[in-house]
């Protein structure tokens, strides 16, 4: 019995020996300390052993058993470091090797020209205002002096979704909300998408966006306008730039004007970008209208203020001398990475 014990313990140790992996090694236990392994089936034949015999050989199965598992302890440390070592040099990371760089975006050229004159005005302690583009024909025409049965408010160039409710046509119902909370002095800047209805071709489109400025105070003159107005082109375009006010009507102002630049490409000397006249067209602007201010609470014999519209997009164009809106929408990367 000594004997076969031994041999079963030599055989054992052995596999143990042999075994490259926890598998292998899990079938040794099995084989050897199962309820069906080779130990327990000397146990099962202790019957046939002489009473006297028997303590002595539970005894020498028992010293089999502890060596038998201490050897597969052993290994199993042996095969988890080695396991260990060789995950970690698989999963070695070269933090030499270059990154993979996200595909940039790109600042579309109505946002560049929308942070340039932002900036300007923010430097001039202006705030910049948004609201919404589903409007109240109250807050759209009503408050800015533009009554039922006004050319302006024509279904041809609306688009309405009730009676009373509209896509905004412009960013001035942004201003008449804030005047209308009563809080002075006024200086903002509402920039924003607007919606008319019209064919899409090089100078046109159904949606295209406003920045549009109002300051109001006491004592706001004809003269801070132009000296604000003239300030953000020379920022703008460039410090050698002038500015021309030409009489213009809006009902939301009185005095309205239209105001020119001279051409920032030739300098005013007149080329193919200014139609050879050196000014191009830019912005309108004017006093706001003492009516728009009473109707939005504001006591025109105490408040006086002035508001201007650029169109963003007319802007982007002349900038970037590009020479069709519809490049602006077609969201081309190999055209918009340019500027
Ligand atoms: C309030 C009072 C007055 C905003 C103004 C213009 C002149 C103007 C055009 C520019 C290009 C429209 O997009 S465009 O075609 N806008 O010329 N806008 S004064 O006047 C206001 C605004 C709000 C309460």
């Amino acid at each position: 019995m000594k004997e076969k014990l031994e041999q079963i313990k030599q055989r054992a140790l052995s596999s143990i020996s042999e075994a490259v992996d926890m598998d292998r090694l899990n079938d040794v236990r099995v084989a050897f300390l199962g309820k069906k392994g080779e130990l327990s089936r000397i146990l099962k034949g202790m019957k046939d052993v002489a009473p006297e015999d028997r303590p002595k050989v539970g005894q020498m199965v028992n010293e089999a058993r502890s060596r038998i598992e201490a050897e597969l302890e052993k290994e199993m440390a042996v095969i988890q470091k080695r396991m260990l070592e060789e995950k970690m040099k698989s999963e070695v990371i070269d933090v030499t090797l270059p990154g993979i760089r996200p595909a940039d975006g790109h600042r579309h050229p109505n946002q560049i020209a929308l942070d340039d004159l932002e900036r300007v005005f923010i430097g001039m302690g202006y705030e910049v205002v948004e609201g919404p583009e589903i409007e109240y024909d109250r807050y759209n025409f009503e408050l800015l002096n533009i009554p039922e049965n006004h050319p302006a408010k024509d279904e041809q160039d609306t688009f309405y979704i009730t009676k009373d409710i509209l896509l905004r046509t412009q960013t001035s119902p942004v201003q008449a909300r804030v005047m209308e909370t009563g809080v002075m002095p006024v200086r903002i800047i509402a920039p924003g998408r607007v919606f008319r209805s019209d064919e899409v071709d090089a100078t046109h489109s159904p949606s295209f966006h406003q920045v549009e400025g109002l300051v109001v105070d006491k004592g706001i003159t004809f003269a801070d306008l132009k000296g604000t107005l003239e300030q953000w082109a020379q920022e703008f375009f460039g410090p050698e730039t002038k500015v021309k006010f030409r009489p213009h009507h809006f009902p939301f102002t009185e005095p309205s004007a239209e105001v020119d630049v001279t051409c920032f490409k030739c300098g005013g000397k007149g080329c193919r970008m200014c139609k050879g006249s050196g000014w191009i067209e830019i912005l309108g602007c004017g006093m706001v209208h003492p009516k728009v201010l009473s109707d939005c609470g504001i006591d025109p014999e105490v408040y006086s203020g002035f508001a201007f519209g650029i169109g963003l997009e007319r802007i982007a164009l002349l900038k970037y001398e590009i020479d069709d809106m519809r490049l602006l929408y077609e969201n081309d990367v190999r055209f918009l990475k340019q500027f």
